[in-house]
């Protein structure tokens, strides 16, 4: 849930989207003089910017990951179930998750090319490292590197193909992540 406008202490952190607007360099010259005390409650006035310090764990995008999580794909084709993730929550940092890549009837499938890409909705930018995929056979995949530098609401796309041998189906996966700071 977006808290806007509402009358709260407000609480910083070093990661704030940057603002923008006719005030922009004002704001950004706030962001930045509080950015030393990072999210630390100042007691200021209440913004519109989504505060990253408490968290988008209640966004509408996000969901609560955890092994036993299946996510289907746009295409209803293909689904991602989350079989582990290390650390156990999805954190600022370098994750590493094991997936099992299903059928729409739960079948486990191998033999599919993977591509995992992460991107910030609310920013307009993805990572600079890329997620590295790796059969594990069963039907099941180590997804390494799986890198999210900045708190925040992420859109994690699992872009699966399968070979043509086993149909060809694709579909792209979105699983909402909410990274805490
Ligand atoms: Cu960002």
């Amino acid at each position: 849930m977006r808290k806007m406008h509402m009358p709260r202490r407000a609480v910083r952190c070093a990661y704030m989207p940057y603002p923008t607007g006719p005030l922009a360099p004002l704001a950004l010259a706030l962001s930045l003089s509080l950015a030393g005390a990072a999210c630390s409650s100042d007691g200021g006035p209440a913004t519109s910017t989504p505060d990253v310090a408490t968290g988008c764990s209640n966004d509408p995008r996000v969901l609560t990951l955890a092994g036993g999580l299946t996510v289907t794909g746009a295409a209803k084709q293909l689904v991602v179930a989350l079989i582990s993730l290390a650390p156990a929550t999805v954190t600022k940092g370098v994750n590493e998750w094991t997936i099992e890549l299903r059928d729409a009837t739960g079948r486990p499938l191998d033999g599919a090319t993977i591509t995992v890409t992460p991107y910030m909705p609310d920013h307009g930018h993805g990572a600079s490292v890329v997620p590295t995929v790796t059969a594990l056979g069963g039907g099941r995949y180590d997804v390494a590197n799986l890198t999210l530098p900045m708190p925040g609401v992420w859109q994690l796309t699992f872009d699966a193909t399968l070979a043509p041998g086993a149909g060809g189906a694709h579909d792209a996966i979105v699983i909402g992540a909410c990274v805490l700071s």
